[in-house]
């Protein structure tokens, strides 16, 4: 890895006003949980991830895509943060020291930026631990699994329709104004690091390249190359944690 682009990326980082950090599933695989478009294992292998995160799928087999959810809490429960994301925790108190504003974007639905110490946080794509209402959209408090052991389907106590997860499916909008935020912040930020995300799925996929229209210096971090690799004016195809470390060390 070239000495030359971590320097670059340390002055950028250290000289901005703005840092929008934008996250997807490949932070969180160093953590063991499997990313979208790499998953082979267990259920994953079996579905497609892109068929079951949909209403489509939920109305067709509630049960299937809830037992797909339960399985994925149980991995993530165990799940613990990797160096990755508590690097970018430990950036952003080093920001708020040295008065810089860090925005933390995550699609990931894990939870595990909270936990590693970030606080400055968006999940774009809701969290596995909370639920709704599939019907009326009506928030349901409280620890709950929305099926039963013996797979009964739990439903809403105000308009009795199916409890679900308070992610956000394909074809479904993101919570507005969170998105007004990121959007926000981006256009103003001066460095966008994305790391970890194929950003093949939109609207998240378009905060990259609206920072670097606006003139921000683009990082990505990715071991693979992306639709956003050539807009990039750093990258490192390596995994996060690795680079995270690198700059920023405990
Ligand atoms: C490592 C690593 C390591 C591995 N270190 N890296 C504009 C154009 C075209 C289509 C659309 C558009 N606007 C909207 C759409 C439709 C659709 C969409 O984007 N489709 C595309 C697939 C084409 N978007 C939507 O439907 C969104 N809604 C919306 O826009 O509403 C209005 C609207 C609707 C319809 C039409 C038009 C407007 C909603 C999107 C919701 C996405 N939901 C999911 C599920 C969330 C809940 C759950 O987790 O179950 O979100 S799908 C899934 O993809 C999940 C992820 O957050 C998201 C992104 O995936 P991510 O995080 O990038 O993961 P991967 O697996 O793809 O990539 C991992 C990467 O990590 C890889 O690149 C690896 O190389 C890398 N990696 N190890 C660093 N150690």
């Amino acid at each position: 890895m070239s000495e030359a682009k971590i320097h670059n990326l340390n002055k950028a980082l250290r000289t901005a006003s703005r840092i929008a950090v934008l996250t997807g599933a490949g932070i969180s695989a160093e953590s063991g949980i499997p990313t979208f478009r790499d998953a082979q294992t267990g259920i994953w292998a079996k579905y497609d991830p892109q068929e079951l995160a949909s209403p489509r799928a939920f109305r067709e087999q509630p049960r299937t895509v809830l037992r797909w959810y339960e399985w994925r809490r149980n991995l993530i429960d165990q799940a613990q943060p990797n160096p990755a994301h508590k690097a970018l925790a430990r950036l952003e108190r080093r920001t708020r020291k040295q008065n810089q504003s860090l925005l933390l974007i995550t699609q990931n639905i894990d939870d595990l930026h909270r936990k590693a110490g970030s606080e400055n946080l968006i999940e774009l794509h809701g969290n596995i631990y909370r639920h709704k209402c599939f019907q009326c959209d009506r928030p349901r408090e409280g620890t709950i699994s929305p099926i039963d052991e013996d797979s009964g389907l739990q439903r809403c106590p105000a308009c009795n329709g199916l409890l679900r997860p308070d992610v956000v499916w394909f074809g479904e909008s993101l919570p507005e104004k969170e998105l007004q935020r990121a959007f926000s912040f981006t256009t103003r930020s001066d460095v966008f690091l994305s790391v970890g995300t194929s950003a093949l799925v939109h609207p998240a996929a378009s905060l990259p390249l609206l920072a670097a229209d606006n003139g921000a210096t683009l990082v990505e971090i990715n071991p693979e190359s992306t639709p956003i690799t050539e807009r990039a004016d750093l990258v490192f195809h390596s995994p996060a944690s690795q680079i995270l470390t690198d700059i920023i060390p405990e």
